[in-house]
């Protein structure tokens, strides 16, 4: 498929220095922002005293939730747009841009300050001295639904939001009931943070004459942003400009239209200077949105055979203090699309529960939450086939969904486009040979070591929750080189790469021609959703490579007259419209340039539809643990994925490492703490464990491609693939090596004391 760049060619940019993160952003008369934010988790604000900062020299103004809500702002944005169990409808909940009366976490805006410099924002910050009255907190969602819990809006009870309820209850009762044998989990999705390297960040300007506000800020897509912002301040869209270029990760929290960026645009309008802010790593850990927070009862029904009957959930979903732009709905829909993973259950039935806590909001994180999926229903497979004493791949091999039922439909109403897992499977038992683990885990116990292996099959909702539309340009210019124009740029993903060879491979053209320029305020105005749900190539992708045909439909014609000669005796072959029978040609770009700007330009502007997708995976780990000091070391993990064609290799395989990396990091370590006070305890890189390059270098990628049918490039998702099949395989895998000594479950993280202490444990009873 046309000509392939070695790597990614946005690399030598990004690894040079040369990028531009936001920070590197700068203007003319800037000044600088710093947030004051609460330090309590729970607490009536009776009063903010910012006298000595105001007085201070070089401060240009301090802003408080006054001032935001006397702009009007705080409408909060949701997805949400389906009702809950027995009608529910989703309540609106004020969004406090900086805290009006009350605060309901630690790290939320209680006051802006605007000064000169830094430096003089950061002293002036510290002399705001803010009054609280303590209230009670409550940090888990649990124990917020509990009758007598602290409340934290008047008109939520019990700090339920919502509840989100899909399958058919009466039914699942019934086939439990009749079940031979039912498997019962509860399994915690910890509270993780994404920790980005490019903290939160924003430059913000307003400009008088147009009352149009320019916000350059890392994001995950520009749409998104101005929609967020615009609900949320009422700025009309067309008068905000969000800009993204280089973003150093996104990871799902940067789709947020976060607080901080509406007080900012007020600041740059109160001080009529372009204001910049740059967080803190310790703000990025407080007031970034974080990503997981569920805990989850699962259980499975079986008959005689192992045959699965059923499979029943209940998620406590843990929102946080107020409710992120994505959070609710990442956890309520789309799991229920995929809560089958790749089974033939028949029935099933869940309800999921949003939760108010005093807490930060929670929002989607790499895979959203797909990897809870497969993480209960692959926890709960092992777990049956040991109860039942199945093996654990055969209880598969009779579930899994047979590659001939495909397109298959779910009973919770969605179909799954394509797929093999059985293919999948067993490609992967034979990459990671599968058979010989007896020597392998011999070898293991003579040096001490308990072994573990598991094997995991997972699906997933790509595509799921973007816009209807999704909208590309391609543009030409006088040099006739092609400028693609897409609300969805990359926030790691390589999407300047793959776009333009698609494009590339469409037009006949070199990759290196065409240029990419996402979240452009400047370019043509397009429709879409930004850089979420692993759906940008499928849906940009195809939108694109659509785009291209209508630019060689047009072309044709115009080559017609340009070489006065009929369309139907022109054939379109790399790049050159050629007249058949003669050696007469012209070349596309050359055609471009020629009509560069006029009524007969090959400027093209491509409305696609969105795409979605069920990318498949299966991924074996196997693991060794140290029984004197708990610490997992990952031996060998293969990853076999269908995420249909892969138009990029080194991307695709990018991502599924990525990926991985990332599910790794929630298996072995990374989670967040409060204490009951509301306090994050871990709140920096010393009390949270972030995965090293070093915890796995054994990773080996493998593609059982099924193109997907639905999109001209046969493309699905793979942006998070690699982290909703690690959770499950990692987690099973050790579980599998604690087995034999009567461990069957440790919360996450896996980290060396909770396997030390659950080792011990047993010790001490056995
Ligand atoms: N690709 C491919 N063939 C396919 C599908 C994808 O070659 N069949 C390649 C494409 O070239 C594309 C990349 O894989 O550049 C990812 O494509 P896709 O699966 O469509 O995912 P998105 O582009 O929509 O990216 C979003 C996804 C999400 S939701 C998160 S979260 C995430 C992720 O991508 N955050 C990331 N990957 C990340 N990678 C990095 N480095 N940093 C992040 O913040």
């Amino acid at each position: 498929m046309g000509v392939k760049f070695r790597g990614r060619r946005e690399d030598y940019r990004l690894v040079t220095g040369a990028g531009c993160y936001t920070s590197d952003w700068n203007f003319p008369d800037q000044v600088y922002a710093v947030f004051v934010r609460s330090n309590r988790g729970h607490a009536k604000l009776r009063g903010i005293d910012a006298s000595v900062a105001r007085e201070m020299e070089g401060v240009l103004a301090v802003l408080t939730g006054e001032d935001t809500m006397a702009a009007g702002f705080g409408a909060a944005p949701s997805l949400i747009r389906y009702p809950g169990k027995g009608g529910m409808s989703f309540p609106k909940i004020h969004r406090e841009v900086m805290a009006e009366t009350r605060v309901r976490y630690v790290g939320q805006e209680v006051a802006l300050v605007v000064a000169t410099t830094e430096t003089i924002a950061q002293d002036a910050a510290e002399s705001i001295i803010v009054d609280y009255e303590d209230m009670a907190s409550v940090v888990d969602a649990e124990d917020a639904l509990k009758p007598g819990a602290p409340q934290l809006y008047d008109h939520i009870q019990n700090n339920l939001v919502f509840d989100f309820e899909y399958g058919n209850e009466a039914v699942a009762k019934e086939a439990f009931v009749g079940a031979a044998h039912v498997t019962k989990l509860v399994l915690d999705a910890p509270r993780l943070i994404g920790n980005p390297m490019e903290p939160k960040a924003a430059l913000a300007t307003y400009d008088p004459a147009t009352e149009v506000y320019d916000l350059y800020a890392p994001s995950q897509g520009m749409t998104m942003m101005r929609g967020g912002l615009s609900v949320g301040t009422g700025i009309p869209p067309e008068k905000l400009r969000c800009h993204a270029y280089d973003v150093g990760g996104g990871f799902g929290v940067r789709a947020e239209a976060y607080s901080e960026y509406c007080s900012l645009l007020l600041a740059a309008k109160k001080v009529g200077r372009p204001v910049k802010w740059i967080s803190t790593r310790s703000e990025t850990f407080l007031s970034d949105h974080h990503g997981r927070a569920a805990k989850m009862y699962g259980e499975l029904a079986l008959d005689t055979n192992g045959k699965f009957l059923a499979v029943r959930f209940t998620w406590i979903v843990n929102a946080g203090g107020y409710l992120s732009g994505s959070g609710s709905f990442i956890n309520t829909m789309p799991p229920s699309t995929h809560a089958i993973n790749v089974y033939t259950i028949p029935v099933v039935h869940g309800v999921h529960r949003i939760v108010v806590t005093n807490t930060t909001p929670t929002t989607a994180y790499r895979g959203a939450a797909r990897p809870n999926v497969s993480y209960i229903v692959e926890r709960l497979v092992d777990e049956a086939a040991r109860e039942m004493g199945i093996d654990r791949l055969d209880l598969r091999r009779r579930n899994i969904i047979p590659k001939e039922s495909y397109p298959y439909s779910t009973p919770t109403g969605s179909v799954y486009d394509s797929g093999d897992v059985t293919g999948l499977l067993e490609d992967a038992v034979k990459f990671s040979d599968w058979s010989g683990y007896s020597k392998r885990l011999a070898d293991s116990k003579m040096r001490g070591k308990l072994r573990g292996r598991a094997l995991c099959v997972f699906t997933e909702p790509a595509g799921t929750g973007g816009s209807p539309v999704e909208e590309t340009a391609i543009k030409f210019t006088e040099t006739g080189k092609a400028l693609l124009y897409t609300v969805s740029g990359p926030s790691g993903q390589g999407h300047e790469t793959s776009y333009p060879e698609i494009v590339a491979a469409v037009l006949g053209i070199d990759p290196h021609d065409i240029t990419l320029r996402f979240s452009d305020p400047d370019g043509p105005f397009l429709r879409g959703d930004g850089t979420i749900g692993s759906r940008s190539l499928m849906s940009y992708g195809s939108a694109l490579h659509n785009a291209a045909k209508v630019v060689i439909e047009k072309g044709h014609k115009l080559a017609a007259k340009h070489l006065e000669v009929g369309a139907q005796d022109i054939d379109f072959v790399e790049g050159q419209y050629r007249v058949k029978g003669t050696d007469l040609f012209v070349g596309l770009q050359e055609l471009a340039k020629t009509y560069v700007d006029t009524e007969n330009t090959l400027d093209t502007q491509f409305a696609g539809a969105q795409m979605y997708s069920f990318p498949t995976g299966a991924h074996v780990a196997e693991v060794e643990v140290d029984p004197e000091t708990g610490v997992v070391e990952i031996q060998s993990y293969v990853g076999v994925d269908d995420c249909g064609t892969v138009i990029n290799h080194e991307l695709a395989e990018g991502q599924v490492q990525g990926g991985i990396m990332q599910g790794l990091g929630q298996v072995l370590g990374e989670v967040c703490v409060y204490s009951d006070e509301g306090q994050l305890v871990s709140g920096s890189f010393m009390d949270y464990c972030m995965p090293r390059a070093h915890d796995i270098n054994c990773l080996a990628l493998y593609w059982r491609p099924i193109p997907a049918p639905n999109n001209p490039l046969g493309a699905k998702g793979v942006g998070e693939a690699g982290t909703t099949g690690a959770v499950p395989t990692l987690a099973n895998a050790i579980i599998d090596a604690l087995h034999p000594l009567g461990v069957n479950h440790i919360d996450l993280p896996l980290s060396p004391s909770r396997i030390w202490e659950a080792i011990n444990r047993m010790q001490k009873l056995g």
